[in-house]
């Protein structure tokens, strides 16, 4: 079973994703996701100018020794344009010998821990009664855990909230109206926004006692502070949200530097959550061990694939720590299923985030993978599950996009 060819494809359905996909000389395809938001073309060099050219000729059956190649091999460790590259290489083949099995990946994995995978939903509102609004639709459409961002008073824009009313309000994938909730507006240079981290820290506790106050005392409700915050500020937000008890406060600080979080541990015992930006077992290395986290963000996508997510999450599970992989729509069908698989596999699945891939998006991707009573599940077909329609994927060219960045009201550039 050799790798015969290797093709790195760029789509654009709504959003960039690129996709590599491995065939071998006795006909199996695979499919691996590399999709690196506002960075994509620099993961398509890599893959195309450095890592397809390795590729041709080796057994696609070596899915470790692959992983330890291009890791060990390439001499320049870690980062996320490499590890991007790795794990779409990492999943197309993970996808190629689910195909030669005639097995769902979950399968080779280890069989299914439980039925289905718990899957957040995005609500976000400009103010109350709007995001009162979108949780409600959001529990309509059968989540049972929420995140919730929210605008604050005199600030223009603030991420999370979806850009417009009809995103945040109007809900389902596949309408005109569905709720893209790309927490930010992407434009083709990137978007200045004000930050103003006292309104926030001020606003945000009345915003999760007017939504208990609604919707009552158990539905499990997420947040997400993008990294805005210091480690002071995050233990102030962590105690405050305390009377709310939240699933989990996201990316309070940015966790490049780990240590911080032992000080917000200090101070509250709101459950963390960390790792959408991180890509190897290393950036856990000094959380984990301390256990000053609770769930581990990174996605497949980001983090060496398959291979590599599952040594993170086995490595959490001596702590008690579960995964909480990241699953936005810059994370694509692709990633996502290898996701799902995954999710389904390990002991120490915590949940999922999920957020409905555009109409056309899906047509570009099939996907297997359903979502039914909260539950998300990746399907029984053999590998991933999922085929890219080279046709459909033609049509849409590779647009630049960026995320927004944020400066505070004296003009300083702020965290994401
Ligand atoms: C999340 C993330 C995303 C990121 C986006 C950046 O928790 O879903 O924070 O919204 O901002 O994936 O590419
Ligand atoms: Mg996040």
């Amino acid at each position: 079973m050799k790798i015969e060819k290797a093709d790195v494809i760029v789509t654009s359905p709504d959003r960039n994703f690129v996709t590599l996909r491995l065939q071998t000389d006795d006909g199996l395809t695979g499919l691996g996701d590399g999709t690196l938001n506002g960075r994509e073309l620099a993961v398509v060099s890599y893959l195309r100018d450095h890592v397809v050219p390795l590729l041709i000729g080796r057994d696609a059956s070596r899915i470790e020794d692959t992983w330890q190649f291009l890791y060990r091999g390439g001499y320049w460790r870690r980062g996320p344009v490499t590890m991007a590259a790795i794990a779409a290489v990492d999943v197309a083949l993970w996808d190629i010998k689910g195909k030669a099995a005639g097995m769902p990946l979950y399968q080779l994995l280890g069989g299914a821990c439980r039925t289905g995978l718990l899957a957040y939903g995005h609500a976000s509102g400009a103010d109350i009664a709007e995001l009162t609004e979108s949780i409600r639709r959001h529990l309509e459409e059968g989540y049972r855990a929420i995140r919730v961002q929210s605008g604050v008073p005199g600030l223009h824009s603030v991420y999370g909230v979806a850009s417009s009313a009809n995103a945040r309000t109007g809900s389902q994938a596949g309408t005109d109206t569905r709720y893209d909730y790309e927490p930010a507006r992407r434009n083709d240079v990137p978007v200045q926004e004000t930050w103003d981290t006292g309104a926030y820290l001020r606003h945000l506790p009345s915003v999760f006692e007017a939504v208990r106050a609604e919707f009552g005392a158990g539905l499990p409700l997420l947040h997400d502070a993008h990294h805005r915050l210091t480690p002071i500020q995050a233990a102030r937000l962590g105690k405050s949200l305390e009377p709310y008890d939240l699933f989990w406060l996201e990316d309070c600080t940015p966790a490049e530097n780990q240590e911080a979080l032992r000080l917000v541990r200090q101070h509250t015992t709101i459950p963390l959550a960390i790792g959408e930006v991180f890509n190897t077992i290393w950036d856990y290395q000094v959380i984990v061990r301390e256990q000053l986290i609770d769930y581990v963000r990174s996605a497949v996508t980001h983090a060496g694939g398959v291979t590599h997510l599952r040594k993170i999450l086995d490595y959490a599970a001596q702590y008690q720590i579960k995964s909480g992989m990241h699953g936005p729509t810059d994370v694509s069908p692709v990633g996502m299923a290898a996701a799902l698989h995954l999710g389904l596999a390990i002991h120490n699945f915590g949940i999922q985030e999920y957020m409905p891939h555009s109409e056309r998006t899906s047509q570009v991707f099939r996907q297997s993978c359903t979502f039914e009573g909260g539950l998300l599940h990746p399907g029984e077909r053999p590998g991933i599950g999922v085929d890219l329609d080279l046709d459909e994927s033609g049509k849409y060219p590779y647009q630049r996009a960026y995320l927004p960045y944020n400066r505070l009201s004296d003009g300083t550039i702020h965290d994401w």
